[in-house]
């Protein structure tokens, strides 16, 4: 089944916007498998965002990463990856449409709420640099049945 790794960053966390975000995912009919609060070293942000080291907003972002609790997820289902992109919206939330969580919440890239996997390789990646095995629960919501046929 596939599963992304998302990540409520410090500035949703401090504006108070956890329940609504993790709602968003559930209501869609998505299962969370892991979920954790925590303050990230600089050593695990910048392996996250490795693949910006040369950009010129690197520091700032390892900088605003590890300033303030973030919440680690891993969700699952059919199309996880993509229709969470989707529901997260456009990197600048100035170009994010309305009903995303950007859009709805954002007006700055370098404060844009959330990280979404970008495909396969990445989702993997990231949920072995965020959780443990055994920090992920394999599980079957009861309802699933109601969500897809
Ligand atoms: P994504 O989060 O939509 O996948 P990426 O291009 O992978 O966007 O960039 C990773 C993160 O780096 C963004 O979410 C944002 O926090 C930050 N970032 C990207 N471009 C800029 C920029 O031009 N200025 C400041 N921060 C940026
Ligand atoms: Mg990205």
């Amino acid at each position: 089944m596939e599963r992304t790794f998302l990540m409520i960053k410090p500035d949703a966390v401090q504006r108070g916007l956890v329940g609504d975000i993790i709602k968003r995912f559930e209501t869609k009919g998505f299962t969370l498998v892991g979920l954790k609060l925590l303050s990230v070293s600089r050593e695990l942000a910048e392996k996250h965002y490795d693949v910006h080291r040369e950009r010129p907003f690197f520091q700032g972002l390892v900088e605003f990463i590890v300033s303030s609790p973030v919440v680690a997820m891993v969700w699952e289902g059919d199309g996880v990856i993509a229709s969470a992109r989707k529901i997260i919206g456009a990197t600048n939330p100035l170009n994010a449409e309305p009903g995303t969580i950007r859009g709805d919440y954002g007006i700055n890239v370098g404060r844009n709420l959330i990280h979404g996997s970008d495909g396969p390789e990445t989702a993997a990646s990231e949920i072995a640099l965020w959780f443990k095995p055994e920090e992920l629960s394999n599980w079957q919501l009861t309802n699933k049945a109601w969500i897809v046929e």
